[in-house]
């Protein structure tokens, strides 16, 4: 029997770099199950008027990079047209679609272009994991994936394969005839003997990506999945009080060192990376005794720069200790808000600001550049609140500063709070958390938070004596303009060479 063929749809926002492990760690899976398969990937094309990085840097959160340095740029060809290419050139069997909320509309639009041929479309992701009904409803759909799609994926293309109806696949939603077919959710994979994720389906250009001015060859390494935290503006407590459901698995899983070590030892000498960007969203979740013995043996045997992140609350002398034998260049911590009351309650980060501030002492002790992360335009936020959150950014001391705008996404708790207060339409779609809010609050307008994020910044670096300048700069208006224009020059020079 020839082989099933399936083309993966990567719909992503321009320039977002990073290569994601999904695609990789689905490529990797049904390959290993015989099963052929193509990406197409939106990345490199210019699906809107700036990149998120370009975004960032007129934010003040990125350097100034040049990827071209590295031959990378835009494609100069139509999307729509190299897409129905693919597909008439490689005939797949199906269409599988990753989607997030910011980018399930561009997944739509291509794989409409391709209906009129008979192929099956399904949708995975954590866009059809938190709405199903409205991915499955879509006209471009026959089929969505609810949470992990390793198992059901290869089943679905084996059921397509032979002729049946995939009626009964757990995690598997079928619209057939018209009829919706809906099936519970089975246990979280176990990861540790997943295949080495497949970067080979990616085209070589999308493995550079910036960060902090210098253009890496850089490397996402799963080293475990989900989260064991609760923060009420992610995804992931959502995602876990589903597969609890289950009964079987936890959804944080993590993966041995020997693995970890054997699967960076494969992608360093298969893909040549010289940047490792450790995908976990707590690095420090496991027992510190193993991250000292990993610690080692990176420091040994690997040795490259590397990213992560972690909490607040996992930072000891001694962690960081290893962190610098590894050979660290940068972490990421997200503080989100500076009111200690405000992040409890409604935030569910109980850390306090004395924790942040021990943190960051050693953190800047040892040495290490440290980026944080925060988010301006939070429901029932005010500006008195945000000014919280720049007071407790000048008393840290972190290299670069992030200030996103805050983003109800689907799922989440408090994008129910949101359409509860009357402050999203519930059909509202997510933009983008570097663009702008799309909150209709009476106390904080878009456009004042805007101003803030842009400014967010200046207000953390520069002396005091600057805040009228810089309110200035808030406004998004010529003068406004022109006076952040001087501000960010003069940021750049003294501040954030
Ligand atoms: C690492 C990460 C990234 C990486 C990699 C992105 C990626 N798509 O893998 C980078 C840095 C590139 C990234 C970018 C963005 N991210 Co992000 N990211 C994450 C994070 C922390 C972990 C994701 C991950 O690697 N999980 C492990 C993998 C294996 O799981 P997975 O992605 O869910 O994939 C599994 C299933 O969903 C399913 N699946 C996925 N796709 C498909 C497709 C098919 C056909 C099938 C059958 C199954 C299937 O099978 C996979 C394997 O089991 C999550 C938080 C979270 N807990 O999920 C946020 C998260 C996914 N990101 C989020 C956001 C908002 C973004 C950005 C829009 C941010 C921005 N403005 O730039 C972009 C969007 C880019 C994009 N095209 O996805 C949000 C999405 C919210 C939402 N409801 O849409 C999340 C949930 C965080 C949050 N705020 O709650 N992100």
């Amino acid at each position: 029997m020839a082989k099933f063929k399936v083309l993966l749809i990567y719909p992503n926002l321009q320039m977002v770099n990073l290569l994601p492990t999904n695609i990789a760690v689905l490529a990797a899976y049904l390959k290993e199950h015989d099963i052929d398969v193509a990406l197409f990937d939106t990345t490199l094309y210019r699906t809107s008027n700036r990149s998120v990085d370009d975004i960032r840097v007129e934010h003040l959160q990125l350097r100034p990079f040049n990827l071209k340095e590295k031959g990378v740029g835009y494609n100069t060809t139509d999307i729509f047209d190299d897409f129905l290419k693919i597909v008439d050139g490689y005939k797949p069997d199906l269409m599988a679609v990753s989607a997030t909320d910011d980018t399930f509309d561009l997944g739509m639009s291509l794989v409409s272009r391709a209906r009129g041929r008979g192929i099956p479309v399904v949708v995975g992701g954590v866009f059809p994991t938190f709405e199903p009904h409205e991915a499955i409803n879509n006209e471009n759909v026959d089929f969505i994936c609810m949470g992990e799609g390793e198992d059901a994926l290869v089943e679905l293309c084996r059921y397509i394969q032979k002729g049946k109806k995939p009626t009964g696949l757990k995690n598997i939603w079928a619209k057939i005839e018209g009829e919706v077919y809906q099936n519970p959710i089975r246990e979280p994979i176990e990861i540790e003997t997943l295949p080495y994720d497949d970067f080979s389906v990616f085209d070589d250009k999308r493995f550079f990506r910036p960060m902090q001015g210098k253009v890496y060859r850089m490397l996402p390494v799963a080293i475990d999945r989900g989260c064991l935290f609760n923060c009420s503006f992610c995804a992931a407590p959502v995602i876990r009080h589903l597969y609890r459901k289950t009964g079987g698995r936890q959804y944080f899983r993590i993966k041995s060192t020997k693995r970890i070590l054997k699967e960076l030892t494969h992608y360093i000498s298969k893909y040549k990376a010289d940047y490792i960007y450790f995908n976990s969203e707590t690095f420090f979740s496991r027992k510190e005794k193993d991250i000292e013995e990993f610690g080692e043996e990176y420091a040994s045997k690997i040795h490259l720069p590397f990213w992560c992140q972690t909490r607040i609350e996992t930072i000891s002398t001694r962690m960081v200790r290893v962190l610098k034998r590894m050979g660290c260049d940068r972490i990421s911590l997200g503080i989100e808000h500076g009111n200690e009351k405000f992040r409890r309650s409604f935030l569910r980060k109980p850390f306090t600001n004395k924790e942040v501030s021990t943190a960051f002492e050693i953190l800047n002790n040892n040495g290490m550049k440290v980026t944080v992360n925060n988010i301006i335009g939070f429901p029932d936020e005010t500006r008195e609140l945000v000014f919280d959150t720049i007071r407790l950014n000048r008393n840290i001391k972190a290299d670069s500063i992030n200030a996103y705008f805050f983003t109800p996404y689907r799922g989440t708790e408090l994008r129910k709070y949101c359409i509860d207060k009357g402050y999203l339409d519930p059909a509202a779609k997510t933009d983008n958390l570097i663009k702008s809010s799309i909150l209709r609050m009476p106390q904080l307008r878009p456009e004042e938070i805007k101003g803030l994020v842009r400014t967010f910044p200046l207000y953390v670096k520069l002396p005091e004596s600057y805040f009228d300048t810089i309110k200035i700069a808030e406004r998004l208006d010529e003068e406004g303009d022109r006076v952040f224009s001087e501000l960010s020059e003069l940021y750049f020079k003294e501040y954030f060479k």
